[in-house]
């Protein structure tokens, strides 16, 4: 796979409603592909479109086949497949296995006790009148729920409406081949799977001592497995189909193996650690500063041990389980600068960037101060906890401008129109209430946009063989403000040079003959053997002779 192109993630919802109901759908992607044909992306990632009762917003699958009529007609999701290869993109279909939504037909059929039905999850008996293990759901309570009428328990790493699938039993890993081939068979050309290295589950459930129980099922024993059997039988039937896995809380080893292309497994990998350095003790609710050693240590590490097994990361800031990444290790009062600083942090490296939507026009976190602007469970249900803790309200809302999944999901902002022409009816969810003027209409006719930037890196990775499949490596790993790399390939070298910080500071630097290829500022002053870097000064640079 020539790792030459870029994923769009849409989060459907908040991207473009077309029918004056509040929230996004299938028609208003449409009427937008000439603006992503625009940024030159070539995979769009379409979160769940799947009928479901939207406790997770659709992360709570109740068919798997059908579209969610919110979003509109299966003819409407062909119209888009068709539209989006008219101008040389494709559709990357989002694939919540790990569970379904208890209203899916095969748990309801469980709970009225069909035996092959309950095989399809994990059902289990108390132990000791109590859950059958002290496992924690990663949405906060018990990873267990009781069903009287069964007088079992369910597992359910996330919310109690979301039942985890018995993949142990080939009864469910057909039925989830099936599912694949039928996306395959509509034209869908990428595949995302949602935490798909949770869905390995252990032999003897047990409670955990020294955690919360991922370590238990995280790259559990089989999944490498159940990925080759997946492979083989459903989307590696077909060919110049990608897919990346989701993988929580994962290892390196594990990924050098689910991306190896010799392992006939998955083709790329998002993992979470450097989404993880401002987490004190590895803590979600805990605010805590960034920490930059281990942020580089992280991106060094990992691209070294992939780039060792032919392995490819999925390279992104920014989803819509994130906070903005401006708002985070950006600056909001420098979107500009800050905003290209990062760009070009993340997306030079060696793997396929995603950018996900807003986040090429500056798009910042929700700021919102009061629970009704909030709608997703996880922070509804954080709001909850530290409640009933004791927390302070004024304390809760501090942590969840910052943390809560809501910051990435309020919709796009088209232009300065107070709907930003998302909608023309009050949306689902609020805008953002700090706009600060990032829309798409201002950005397009602003050539000094951050837009404009990505259009360009776009271009850059599509056009430059060394940012393909170029080897990288860190540059002054020990300088406490700027994170530096190159890529060299058959004698060509690109320099990324970026001064994290809102600071000047001076980076050792000794090349002579290079071309500036992209400055976030007007210029910079290189004196004998350093550059000084303004704040966020970012610099891309084509070494032009290296000496043998
Ligand atoms: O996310 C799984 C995941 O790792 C994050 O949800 C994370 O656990 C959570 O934000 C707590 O920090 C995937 C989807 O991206 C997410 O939207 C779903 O809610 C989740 O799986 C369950 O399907
Ligand atoms: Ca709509």
């Amino acid at each position: 796979m020539k790792k030459d192109f870029w994923v769009y993630q849409i989060y459907v919802k908040s991207f473009q409603d077309s029918n004056g109901d509040g929230i996004g759908d299938l028609r208003g992607i449409i009427q937008r592909l000439d603006y992503l044909q625009y940024l030159g992306v070539k995979y769009l990632w379409l979160t769940p479109i799947y009928p479901s009762p939207q406790k997770d917003n659709g992360y709570d699958v109740s068919h798997y086949c059908e579209i969610n009529p919110t979003y509109g007609k299966m003819k409407d999701f062909e119209k888009l497949v068709e539209e989006a290869e008219k101008r040389n993109m494709f559709i990357m279909m989002d694939m919540v296995f790990n569970h379904t939504s208890t209203e899916h037909e095969w748990f309801q059929k469980a709970l009225k006790g069909e035996e092959k039905y309950q095989n399809y999850y994990i059902f289990k008996e108390s132990k000791n009148n109590k859950a059958p293990t002290n496992w924690l759901s990663k949405f906060g309570g018990s990873s267990w729920e009781y069903v009287p009428s069964l007088n079992q328990y369910y597992l359910h790493l996330f919310d109690k409406t979301q039942a985890d699938l018995n993949w142990d039993n080939p009864e469910v890993r057909e039925e989830i081949k099936k599912v694949v081939n039928f996306w395959c068979q509509k034209g869908v050309k990428g595949l995302r799977f949602d935490v798909i290295n949770l869905i390995s589950k252990p032999k003897e459930f047990k409670d955990d001592l020294e955690g919360d129980g991922r370590r238990f099922y995280t790259d559990g024993s089989h999944i490498h497995e159940y990925l080759k059997e997946l492979h083989r039988d459903s989307f590696g039937k077909y060919k110049d189909i990608i897919t990346v896995g989701e993988m929580s809380s994962t290892s390196l080893e594990a990924c050098q193996k689910y991306t190896n292309p010799e392992e006939k497994e998955l083709s790329m990998v998002f993992n979470f650690h450097h989404l993880k350095v401002d987490y004190p003790n590895n803590q979600k609710w805990v605010l805590g500063e960034i920490d930059f050693f281990a942020l580089k240590k992280l991106f060094k590490k990992w691209q070294i041990g992939l780039e060792k097994t032919k392995g490819t990361m999925a390279l992104f800031w920014s989803n819509h389980d994130q906070p903005r990444i401006l708002s985070r290790f950006g600056n909001e009062e420098k979107i500009n600068i800050s905003g290209k600083m990062l760009a070009n942090v993340m997306y030079l490296m060696d793997g396929v960037p995603y950018l996900y939507q807003g986040e090429e026009i500056g798009m910042l976190n929700a700021h919102f101060e009061t629970l009704e602007n909030y709608k997703d469970i996880e922070s509804i249900n954080l709001y909850r906890e530290f409640k009933e803790k004791g927390v302070s309200e004024k304390e809760i809302f501090k942590i969840l401008k910052e943390r809560s999944r809501d910051n990435s999901r309020t919709p796009m902002q088209w232009t300065k129109k107070t709907l930003g022409e998302f909608t023309s009816q009050s949306p689902w969810i609020e805008l953002s209430h700090k706009r600060s003027n990032q829309s798409v209409e201002e950005s397009l006719n602003d050539q000094g946009s951050l837009l404009e930037h990505y259009r360009f890196l776009i271009q850059l990775k599509k056009e430059e063989d060394c940012l393909i499949e170029g080897k990288y490596e860190i540059l002054e790993e020990s300088h406490q403000e700027v994170y530096a790399y190159s890529r060299e390939k058959e004698g060509k070298k690109f320099i990324i040079i970026s001064n994290f910080f809102d600071k000047e500071t001076d980076f050792p630097f000794r090349e002579k003959f290079y071309q500036i290829i992209s400055n976030n500022y007007e210029s910079f002053s290189q004196e004998e053997g350093f550059v000084k870097l303004k704040p966020y000064q970012s610099l891309i640079l084509k070494v032009t002779s290296i000496a043998s």
